[in-house]
């Protein structure tokens, strides 16, 4: 039998909508960071009506994660956030920055989705900042290292004419980014054909950033959503070195092949760890939140050496 790539926490799901301790329907595609020496899990929920807010949960060990008793942040009630944020705020990614955690969150309302950034220093309060891109938007990730004295993310814009693709772009001030350019795209009759977008925040390593992005197929039977991994330059992000060939996750535990959403493993957070792995956290069909844990030298391997190009 193959070796998984990535070896799958054997209690998952590691949390669930039954362990909130506040009404939700779902509870899935979390960013998660340390926090002073624990982890902190920041987790999208659906509520009865559709719509979705963002809690809490911390952890010694990265796997046993304890939900706060309050949601951390709803749709804002006031001013520009509340207009574009009625419809709710999903999947956030979280940058550790000049001692600062960064939150990048999809904000949905009947304008569309756009993305909004917010910031804390403690995760017991949170401060909005501006909304950092226009209607139609998603996948937000900021790298935890400015260039040549600017920040760069990497996005998702939606398009029309071109299947759904990564892009860089670049920031002095975290609220105007411009110098945007795509960096990645789908590959025809590939695992992740449809469309891609940005997952996990890079992770600096000695080879280049590795960055765990989401890709989607089309079935008779739906989309497929799995992970993988691309390698961009160390010193210039826009350049992608390379980009593994092979998924490195997919659908295949129960909670993963049937949920809110069907057939999705959709990755907003990883966490290095000192010894050279990484942990990886996964939405399991948009429903619960699963772990798991994987080589970095292993993933970049897998770019370079089994990688294709990734324009
Ligand atoms: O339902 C699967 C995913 O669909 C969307 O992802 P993307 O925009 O990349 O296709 C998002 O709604 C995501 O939250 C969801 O998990």
């Amino acid at each position: 039998m193959k070796e998984p790539i990535v070896r799958r926490y054997e209690k998952n799901p590691v949390l669930t909508p039954a362990d909130i301790p506040y009404p939700v329907e779902t509870v899935h595609n979390a960013a998660v960071t340390r926090h002073q020496d624990k982890y902190v899990m920041l987790f999208r929920s659906h509520r009865d009506n559709g719509r979705c807010i963002l809690g809490l949960a911390d952890s010694d060990d990265g796997f046993h994660f304890v939900p706060r008793p309050e949601p951390f942040m709803l749709p804002s009630a006031s001013g520009i956030f509340a207009e574009y944020e009625a419809f709710g705020v999903e999947d956030p990614r979280i940058c550790h920055l000049d001692g600062e955690y960064l939150i990048t969150y999809s904000a949905y309302s009947k304008h569309g989705v756009r993305i909004g950034l917010a910031r804390t220093e403690d995760f017991q309060s949170v401060e909005r900042v501006a909304l950092i891109s226009q209607a139609d938007m998603r996948n937000v990730v900021i790298f935890p290292q400015k260039f040549d004295g600017r920040y760069a993310r990497l996005d998702r814009p939606h398009s029309e004419i071109s299947p759904w693709s990564i892009w860089i772009s670049y920031s002095e001030d975290l609220v105007y980014w411009g110098d945007a350019r795509v960096v990645m795209k789908p590959v025809q009759y590939h695992w992740d054909e449809m469309k891609i977008g940005p997952g996990a925040t890079p992770i600096r390593t000695e080879r280049g950033w590795l960055h765990i992005y989401h890709g989607v197929f089309p079935t008779m039977d739906g989309a497929v959503y799995r992970l993988g991994v691309a390698l961009h330059d160390l010193n210039d992000p826009s350049l992608v070195l390379r980009v593994s060939d092979r998924w490195i996750l997919q659908p295949e535990d129960p909670w993963e092949v049937t949920g809110y959403v069907h057939n999705v493993v959709f990755c907003c957070g990883a966490v290095p760890e000192d010894d050279g792995t990484v942990k990886i956290y996964w939405g399991g069909a948009d429903k619960v939140m699963c772990a798991g844990t994987a080589s970095i030298d292993q993933l970049v391997d897998l770019c370079l050496n089994e990688g294709r190009p990734a324009l």
